[in-house]
Parts: structure tokens; C-alpha cells; sequence
């Protein structure tokens, strides 16, 4: 049977659970060590947790096709965006039900755009950044579950993380979160709105300037069709910190962010049909971003866009847009 995606802010249950699945994701050893993944210094042991950071920065160091001067890379700017997304927290969602020991556990979502509608100064004082929920902001955060405690290492620490040239680099310090700081508003209803009014899914060039509902939700451009940081890449500015790098899934906010872009993708497709595009017939430079094109992952599980598009017996969410 299919579990059920909710509301973090509303859900309490889920919301605790989220937090402990976490924090066990985290301390559990993954079996894999730095230097297999090219990390510089000593040999390190690297968390279950770690694995989809690692997995996220991998992804965007993959250009499609190389030395494409769109920037397209295997899991952004470019159709590939909302499927490579789903098949990355299904996997962190069944990691997080083997460590919760709960089958019906079901992934929540933030639906920041709840938060969007509220005056900006009220939205850093919402409830997701709560001491009960994911914390507040700071170098290193200071509140909340994922707060850092230098003389405790047992708290929640960012371990992998990247260089300037977006690199995988080993660190060991606390979470960092700054909001508002470039954009001062979350994205608001109008735009989900505005977004889910648009088809096709996508269309040429295929790329960040392509007006179409996957560019749209993915932010990079705004109701007026116009460049700009919007949606999906203006929730990663506005909390600012871990969410600009590469390595954005050390947020555990990150996989609250990319729930409600999937729920926003599923509201679509309950609109328009379980399509994609582009089909196998696009040529070589979109490989990477056509229907039956691998999705892989260092956790070993592998799907293609074609078979993320019906996911309804593995997960469903309790309220579509
Ligand atoms: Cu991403």
C-alpha cells in the first residue's frame, strides 16, 4: 500500500519522525569510505546520510552533454530536474523507513509557499523554523535539532561538503543557515499557481531559458518568462548557507524543499497526464535527460524517467495543488 507524504508544519507525528530518522541517517556507517570517492586526506568513514550528498554533488559535477555551455548537468537545468529529484528521495525515504523500523513512514514536505504568503519578516518566525522542527538560522546554527555543539560529537556536524570549483572536500563543522539575506520573500501561491498552468512539461532548448513548467518550478526564471531566481532555486537563496553549495542535502531542509517540488510535479501530472519529454528519438546532446536514460546513484539503485512518472503503490501525499 502506498504511504502518505504530509504537511510537516501540520504533522506532528511525521515531523518528529523525520527528525530521528535523521539523525540516524547520519550516525549510521555506510560502509563506503572517502577516498573511493576522490575526497583528499585521510580515509574516512562516510554516513548513509553523507551517501546523498555525495550523490547530489557527483550529479552536478556531470555536465549534459560535456562542455554544454547551457550548464545543463545530470540532475539540473534541464528536463532530467523533477525525475531525478524523485528517484533521490525515494531512496532517502525507504533509508529512512529501514531506520525507523516504519513501512508506512512517508517522507513530509514543507510547503513554502504557505510561508511566502505571509509579510517577509514574519516568514523566518514560521513554524518549520522551529526548536521542535528543523531550527533557525546561523554559522553555525544554534537552535533546533540540528544545532551545532563543538565539545559534542555526537551532534548534528556537516562532514562532506565542496571547494570553490564545487569539488567534494572533507570538513567538520556545524550546519550553516543565513535567511533573506539576497532575497528577502519565499516564493508565494501566485507562483505555484502561475507554474502549474503551464505545459508542455518542457520543451527546446531544454535548458534554464526554456519558459516551460519543469524551468519554472525548478527557478529559473519568473512569471513573466523573464531570467531570474525563482521557486525551487529561490527557497535554496532565501535559507541561504548549506543550501547555495553543491552539497545543499546537508540541509535536512533540502528534502523538504525537494517534497513539495515533487508534489508540485505529481499536481502537474494529475492535470496533464503521466507524460514526458524528451523521448529517445532527441539527440545524443540531451543524453542524461531522455525518457528511458539511467538515473544511477552510489546506493546502488539505478531507475529511468519513464519509471518515475506512476509512483501511486509506492507513495501518494495527503493534498495535491
Ligand atoms: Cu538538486
Amino acid at each position: 500500500m502506498a504511504v502518505v507524504r504530509s504537511n510537516i508544519s501540520t504533522n506532528a507525528g511525521v515531523r518528529d519522525q523525520y527528525i530521528e530518522g535523521v539523525k540516524l541517517l547520519k550516525k549510521e556507517a555506510s560502509g563506503r569510505t572517502t577516498d573511493e570517492f576522490g575526497i583528499p586526506g585521510a580515509a574516512r568513514s562516510v554516513s548513509t546520510y553523507d551517501l546523498f550528498v555525495i550523490w547530489h554533488v557527483t550529479a552536478m559535477m556531470i555536465e549534459t552533454p560535456p562542455g554544454n555551455p547551457a550548464q545543463r548537468n545530470a540532475a539540473h537545468r534541464g528536463p532530467i530536474f523533477a525525475p531525478w529529484h524523485r528517484v533521490m528521495l525515494m531512496v532517502f525515504e525507504q533509508n529512512l523507513q529501514r531506520v525507523l523500523n516504519d513501512a508506512n513512514f512517508g517522507l513530509p514536505y514543507w510547503d513554502w509557499a504557505e510561508d511566502g504568503d505571509l509579510p517577509p519578516q514574519e516568514q523566518s518566525s514560521a513554524a518549520i523554523w522551529g526548536a521542535n522542527c528543523m531550527g533557525g538560522e546561523g554559522n553555525p546554527v544554534a537552535s533546533g535539532p540540528f544545532a551545532f555543539h563543538a565539545n559534542d560529537p555526537s551532534a548534528f556536524r556537516v562532514r562532506i561538503s565542496t571547494n570553490i570549483s564545487g569539488e567534494l572536500r572533507s570538513v567538520n563543522r556545524g550546519l550553516r543557515r543565513a535567511f533573506g539575506v539576497s532575497t528577502d520573500a519565499l516564493p508565494r501561491t501566485a507562483h505555484v499557481t502561475n507554474a502549474l498552468a503551464l505545459s508542455p512539461y518542457d520543451s527546446p532548448d531544454w535548458d534554464a531559458d526554456a519558459n516551460t513548467f519543469r524551468n519554472r518550478i525548478e527557478g529559473w526564471m519568473n512569471d513573466d518568462g523573464v531570467s531570474a531566481t525563482s521557486m525551487h532555486n529561490l527557497v535554496h537563496v532565501w535559507i541561504g548557507g548549506e543550501m547555495l553549495l553543491g552539497s545543499s542535502p546537508n540541509d535536512p531542509v533540502f528534502f523538504l524543499n525537494h517534497c513539495n517540488i515533487d508534489r508540485l510535479w505529481e499536481s502537474w501530472m494529475s492535470r496533464n497526464g503521466r507524460v514526458y519529454v524528451p523521448d529517445m528519438t532527441a539527440g545524443a546532446d540531451l543524453k542524461g535527460h531522455r525518457i528511458d536514460d539511467p538515473i544511477g546513484s552510489p546506493l546502488g539503485r539505478s531507475a529511468t524517467p519513464r519509471e518515475t512518472l506512476d509512483v501511486s503503490a509506492i507513495y501518494e501525499y495527503d493534498a495535491l495543488i
